[in-house]
C-alpha cells in the first residue's frame, strides 16, 4: 500500500552557491502544484521519468528562473510518492524564491530526513537501509562508504527478516499450546525450534563481532603508539602526520598528555594516539600521563609498540614485549633509530625477540611506507572488510542484535531444561521484538523521529 502524504519540498543539493541546485518536491499533487508555477509543457500530462525545460514564474508572470523539471510518478520514485525535481541555477536567492512559491501553492518545507522517512514508510527499504542512506552521505573514507553501501543494498536485513518470519510461526504454535492450558500438547516441534534458534544465532554472531570493526571503519581505528620514554613516539607521530604536532626532545618524559590525530591509509581512517612513555613515573603529572596511556591502550584496536633500537637492554625489551603480547591486542613491533644502529645490533635484537620487527627511522623517515602498509594490512585481514560483507556500524543495530542473541540463548537453555511453554514464549517474544525493531518491522514514532532527525533537510 502506497501512501501519498501532504506535499513537502526542500533543497536536495548542498546549500551555498553552485552551478546547479535541485529542489525536490514529494507527495500528493506534487506534479500538479509544481505545474502551477511552470511555463512549458503541461507537466500533469507528461510520463514518469521525463525531464522538461521551462520557466518558473511569479503570479505576475515575471520569471524566477529557467529550470529543468524531472517528474517521477508514484510509485516509481525515491519516496514512492509523486516527485518533482526542479534543477535551477544554484543561487541562494533563486532557491528561496522557488521554495516560497511552492509554499504559496500549499507545499510545506520538509523536516530533516522526511523524504527518506516516507520512502521507508512506503516500503522502499527497511530501517537498516534507511539508516545506511545517512551513513552513505556522511561517509568520508573508502571503507565507511563501502560498509554503508553494502547495508543500503540490503546487507543483513533480508536474511534476518526471513528468519524472523520463521520464528513468528513458531511463536504462534507455542502460544497455541498455552491456550490448551493443562492438556499436555506440543504443537511446536522442539527440535526444529531449537535448530531455528541456533541458525539465527549463527547469523547474528558474525554481525555482532563485526561491530568493533564497523565502529572503527566509521569513526577511525584507534591506534596507540606506546613505548619507553625517548623511544621516538612523538617523532614517529609527527613523521606519519607530516606535521609538528607533538613536542619532541631528548628529555625522557617529554610527552605527558595524549596527542591524537587522523591518518588515512589505503582508504581506512586511523586515529593515531601518541602517549606518555611507559616507565616508573618521576612525578605526579607523569603518573597521570602514564595512567592515561594505559587507558588508551585498553581502548585501542591496534597497538604500535615502539622501541629505541640503540639505547635498549634486550632483557628489558623482552619483558615489555611480553606484556604487550599478554594484553591480547593486535600489535606491531616497531624498532626505531635504524639510522643509529648496526646490522649486527638489529639482528641480535630480532633473535632475542623472536618475532617480526618493522625497522624504521622516525627522524630520517625511512621505512615509514612499510609501517603504513603493515597497519593497513592488520586491519584488512579482518574478513569483513576484505569480502565487503555486511558490517554493523550502528550502535542501535548492535544493541538489538545482542538483545536478540541473549533472548535466544535464554530460550535455548530453557528448552534444554524443559521450561513450560509460557516461559519459552516470553523469551521468544523478546527476541522477536528486538529483531522487529532492528529491521523496522516494529517501530514507534519516537524511534523513527530520532533516527530520521539525524538526516539533513532535503534527504
Ligand atoms: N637517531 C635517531 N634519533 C631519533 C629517532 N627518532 C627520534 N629520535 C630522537 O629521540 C629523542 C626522543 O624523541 P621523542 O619523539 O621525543 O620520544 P618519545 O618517545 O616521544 O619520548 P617521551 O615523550 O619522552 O616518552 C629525540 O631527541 C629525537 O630526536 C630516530 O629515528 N633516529
Ligand atoms: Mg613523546
Amino acid at each position: 500500500m502506497i501512501y501519498q502524504l501532504e506535499p513537502i519540498a526542500a533543497l536536495a543539493t548542498a546549500p551555498g552557491i553552485g552551478a546547479i541546485a535541485v529542489v525536490r518536491v514529494s507527495g500528493q499533487d506534487a506534479i500538479e502544484l509544481t505545474n502551477r508555477l511552470f511555463r512549458g509543457k503541461d507537466l500533469t500530462q507528461q510520463a514518469s521519468h521525463t525531464a522538461h525545460f521551462g520557466t518558473l514564474r511569479n503570479d505576475d508572470n515575471s520569471i524566477i528562473d529557467e529550470v529543468l523539471v524531472t517528474i517521477f510518478r508514484a510509485p516509481k520514485s525515491f519516496t514512492k510518492e509523486d516527485v518533482v525535481e526542479i534543477s535551477c541555477h544554484g543561487s541562494e536567492f533563486i532557491i528561496q524564491q522557488i521554495l516560497r512559491r511552492l509554499m504559496q501553492k500549499g507545499v510545506r518545507l520538509a523536516q530533516p530526513g522526511e523524504f527518506t522517512q516516507r520512502a521507508f514508510l512506503n516500503g522502499q527499504f527497511d530501517l537498516i537501509q534507511a539508516e545506511a542512506v545517512a551513513d552513505l552521505i556522511a561517509s568520508d573514507s573508502d571503507a565507511s562508504h563501502r560498509a554503508a553501501l553494502t547495508q543500503l543494498r540490503g546487507g543483513f536485513s533480508k536474511q534476518l527478516k526471513e528468519l524472523r518470519q520463521q520464528l513468528i510461526d513458531f511463536v504462534a504454535l507455542v502460544e497455541l499450546e498455552l491456550d490448551f492450558g493443562e492438556e499436555d500438547v506440543e504443537f511446536a516441534h522442539r527440535d526444529k525450534l531449537r535448530q531455528l534458534m541456533l541458525d539465527i544465532r549463527r547469523v547474528l554472531h558474525p554481525l555482532i563481532d563485526s561491530f568493533s570493526t564497523g565502529n572503527a571503519i566509521k569513526n577511525g581505528v584507534p591506534t596507540v603508539i606506546v613505548g619507553k620514554p625517548n623511544a621516538g613516539k612523538s617523532t614517529l607521530l609527527n613523521a606519519l602526520l607530516n606535521e609538528e604536532k607533538a613536542i619532541v626532545s631528548d628529555i625522557p618524559g617529554t610527552t605527558r598528555d595524549i596527542i591524537e590525530d587522523e591518518l588515512f591509509i589505503d582508504g581506512i581512517r586511523f586515529r593515531l594516539v601518541d602517549t606518555a612513555g611507559l616507565r616508573q613515573a618521576t612525578d605526579q603529572i607523569e603518573a597521570i600521563g602514564i595512567e592515561r596511556t594505559q587507558q588508551r591502550m585498553r581502548d585501542a584496536t591496534l597497538v604500535i609498540y615502539l622501541f629505541d633500537g640503540k639505547n635498549v637492554i634486550p632483557s628489558e625489551l623482552q619483558t615489555a614485549v611480553a606484556d604487550v603480547r599478554d594484553s591480547g591486542k593486535p600489535y606491531l613491533l616497531v624498532g626505531n633509530k635504524l639510522d643509529a644502529i648496526t646490522d649486527e645490533q638489529r639482528q641480535l635484537l630480532e633473535t632475542v625477540l623472536g618475532e617480526q620487527v618493522i625497522w624504521i627511522s622516525a627522524t630520517k623517515q625511512t621505512h615509514l611506507e612499510e609501517l603504513k602498509s603493515a597497519l593497513s594490512a592488520r586491519i584488512r585481514t579482518d574478513s569483513a572488510i576484505q569480502t565487503g560483507s555486511a558490517v554493523v556500524t550502528n550502535a542501535r543495530h548492535y544493541n538489538h542484535l545482542t538483545g536478540t542473541d541473549n533472548a535466544l540463548a535464554r530460550a535455548i537453555s530453557g528448552l534444554d531444561s524443559g521450561v513450560t511453554p509460557d516461559w519459552l514464549a516470553m523469551d521468544l517474544r523478546v527476541a522477536l521484538q528486538h529483531l522487529g525493531e532492528l529491521t523496522g518491522q516494529i517501530t514507534t514514532d519516537d524511534l523513527l523521529a530520532s533516527i530520521f532527525s539525524k538526516f539533513c533537510i532535503g534527504k
